[in-house]
């Protein structure tokens, strides 16, 4: 499957892009719009069994602390970021550091459909149909070598564009991180659409992690750079906060917030009264994943 990015980039906008490509004042001010994902596969891999939440819901209700505190702020906000054209620097302990543009991430896999449920921190969940391949796929193009242990995410920020530490009450640019095995776990996957479409700026446009055992913070949102590490990385609540939230932060019903008790979600977008739930031992995902946490204490590594 060969897709380039233009393919999926609306006409009119691709028009113009080529028209006034060296007008990078012009470039500057068109937003890129969601645009159908051609060539998905048609194995819509649904690990949840759920019914899938509506489109506005997932589109509307949101965690961005770039584009806003509220959850109605990032669909807003984030209106007219700038999401194209994209780099993406992959480096550290590699035998081959690259710079990919988005055309090159695009073409790398094969797109499938992952239906996963995402449980936030904060006690809510949805079930979103993710585009993307296993983020393995591009991790194994650059050759990590015998030091990479863990792998460090950083969101693209643009103080121009984007809210200020001051106002966000979190660092930027936003970083996360994986250890090795985890980020080159099948489940682990690097989104670049959502229902079909490329994904909406507000649901970290162009391209974000999904790490559907975790609480969805781990799920860092428009990815600018990866590298391979060899320490366990800083990441952003964690930093923030390192009482209340962890590194490996799976999802886990025993092991409490201090403002958030584990044990049940609200699904979002479900009748109040059949909203809430229990929520399961990594995300319901724990056949798959349990295996990787083998000797540690899951009630410290929350
Ligand atoms: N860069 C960045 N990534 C981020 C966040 C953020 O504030 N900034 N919020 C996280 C949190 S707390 C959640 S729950 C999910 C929300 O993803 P969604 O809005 O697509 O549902 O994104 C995660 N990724
Ligand atoms: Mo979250």
């Amino acid at each position: 499957m060969k897709l380039r990015y233009s393919q999926v980039t609306p006409r009119h906008f691709y028009l113009n892009r080529r028209q006034f490509l060296s007008t990078a004042a012009i470039m500057t001010a068109l937003p890129l719009k969601a645009a159908k994902l051609s060539n998905v596969s048609k194995t819509s891999y649904n690990v949840s069994g759920e019914r899938v939440t509506s489109y506005d819901i997932v589109t509307a209700y949101n965690n961005f602390y770039e584009f806003g505190t509220g959850k109605d702020q990032p669909a807003t906000l984030s209106r007219n970021f700038r999401a194209s054209p994209w780099m993406i620097r992959i480096e550290g302990e590699v035998a081959s550091p690259k710079t990919l543009d988005l055309d090159a991430v695009m073409r790398l896999a094969p797109l499938e459909e992952r239906i996963y449920r995402h449980r936030c921190v904060e006690g809510w969940s949805i079930v979103a149909p993710w585009i993307g391949y296993p983020l393995s796929a591009l991790l194994k193009q650059v050759e990590p070598n015998g030091k990479a242990r863990y792998v460090a995410f950083e969101s693209f920020y643009d103080p121009k564009q984007m809210w200020s530490p001051r106002q966000a009450g979190i660092a930027f640019p936003y970083v996360e991180g994986l250890r090795l095995d985890e980020a080159m776990h099948p489940l682990t996957l690097l989104a670049v659409g959502l229902y079909g479409e490329t994904l909406p700026n507000q649901n970290g446009a162009p391209l974000r992690l999904v790490v559907p055992w975790k609480y969805g913070f781990k799920s860092i949102k428009s990815i600018a750079r990866i590298r391979f590490v060899e320490r366990e990385p800083g990441t952003t609540w964690a930093r923030n906060w390192p009482e209340a939230y962890g590194f490996y932060s799976n999802v886990n019903p025993r092991k409490d917030h201090p403002n958030h008790s584990q044990s049940s979600e609200v699904r979002l977008g479900e009748p109040v009264l059949r909203s809430r739930r229990k929520t399961l031992m990594f995300n319901g995902y724990a056949e798959e994943v349990a295996s990787l946490y083998g000797g540690m204490d899951l009630m410290r590594y929350y």
